[in-house]
């Protein structure tokens, strides 16, 4: 089964679910632009990714069903699924919409932030609330009567309650207007990643799988969350590595760590190995909001070569997660095969 048809068809249960959760407006009697504003912030915000979150909830369930392929599910099952992966970008969708305004980027997904579109700018922040709120009616709706309808809300609150930890940290470790650079460490970064990313891109997924498929043994929950958290925290390291070195049109947004003062990888990284000299420029220029400030700390950063290093860093990482991967026991249900197929879906990502 192509990566094209499994996208293809994750998609297509998309506009059924605006389709309730705007009969939900309606039948609370909203007006008819409020009711296609909230569309539009659906269709704006939610599918334009690359839907690795989503697609993950039906791959899982299925590798854990031991179907051949999520498309060979039953219709029911599948849209269920994909419903819950739907839940996971509309969680996404909220995160990004509040991220881009807290980190003020100008563009995502290849198109500007949604506070930057016309006519929109504050309203983002109900849009925001409004998108996670769309989870919950989802939910509601589908697995009321299923046995772990209150695993799902848990496991979804849990998540996002971490995540906004690792937001909270991420925006308080980079203050605008005080710049400290003895303050940042690589294992606050590691813990801020981890909350702010790897709970809700990582366990989530796969967690919300084997809840749907009845593998949910608490042992079989600590396996995966034990494999799937420092795999997030790859993806995230990842995620600052392109902000440096990605090329916009390769990752859909333009940089903004090194002007917002944010404690990534990448400067992380660069104090460890730093000159004294190399110090001072970046204590100048990081986090100052001005594109030539910029270009000074990224020219420390290839002169450090930092690329190197994060590639010797991708080679290990992923050679330590696949030991790791080697050790889980299948005895209970759980399957490995869940985790080396996530690792693929990340390993050398350009975008
Ligand atoms: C991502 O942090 C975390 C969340 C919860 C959106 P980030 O600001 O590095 O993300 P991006 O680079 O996509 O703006
Ligand atoms: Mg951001
Ligand atoms: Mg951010
Ligand atoms: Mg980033």
């Amino acid at each position: 089964m192509s990566k094209e048809e499994k996208r293809a068809k994750f998609l297509s249960v998309f506009p059924t679910l605006v389709e309730e959760l705007k009969s939900v407006l309606t039948g609370y009697g909203m007006a008819k632009d409020a009711v296609q504003w909230y569309e539009k912030s659906l269709d704006y915000n939610t599918p334009g990714g690359k839907l690795n979150r989503g697609l993950s909830v039906v791959d899982t369930y299925a590798v854990l069903k031991g179907a051949e392929s999520p498309l060979s599910l039953p219709e029911k099952e599948y849209f269920k699924l994909a419903l819950l992966g739907w839940c996971i970008e509309l969680l996404q969708a909220y995160f990004l919409v509040a991220d881009d305004m807290m980190d003020k980027s100008i563009t995502r997904r290849g198109q500007p932030c949604w506070y930057r579109v016309d006519g929109v700018g504050e309203i983002a922040i109900n849009d925001a609330f409004m998108l996670e709120g769309a989870i919950y009616v989802l939910l509601k709706k589908h697995f009321r009567d299923d046995s772990y309808y209150v695993d799902l809300l848990e496991l979804f609150h849990d998540v996002t309650f971490q995540t906004e930890l690792g937001q909270l940290l991420d925006l308080i470790t980079a203050p605008e207007d005080n710049v400290d650079l003895s303050k940042f460490t690589l294992d606050k970064h590691s813990f801020i990643v981890r909350f702010k990313t790897a709970y809700y891109s990582f366990y989530l997924p796969v967690a919300l799988a084997m809840y749907a498929a009845g593998v949910s043994d608490a042992e079989d929950l600590k396996q995966a969350h034990d494999v799937l958290i420092p795999l997030g925290e790859y993806f995230q390291i990842q995620d600052d590595y392109l902000d440096c070195f990605g090329k916009p049109e390769d990752i859909g947004k333009i940089g903004t760590d090194i002007q917002d003062n944010k404690c990534s990888w990448v400067i992380n990284t660069a104090l460890k190995i730093c000159s004294p000299e190399q110090r001072k420029t970046l204590d100048e220029h990081y986090g100052r909001k001005n594109a030539e400030s910029e270009q000074y700390c990224k020219q420390i950063f290839h002169d450090l070569k930092i690329d190197q290093i994060y590639h010797e860093y991708e080679e290990k990482i992923a050679t330590e997660l696949k030991a790791k991967i080697g050790k889980i026991d299948e005895s209970r249900g759980f399957k490995s095969q869940v985790l080396t197929d996530f690792l693929g879906k990340i390993y050398k990502r350009q975008k």
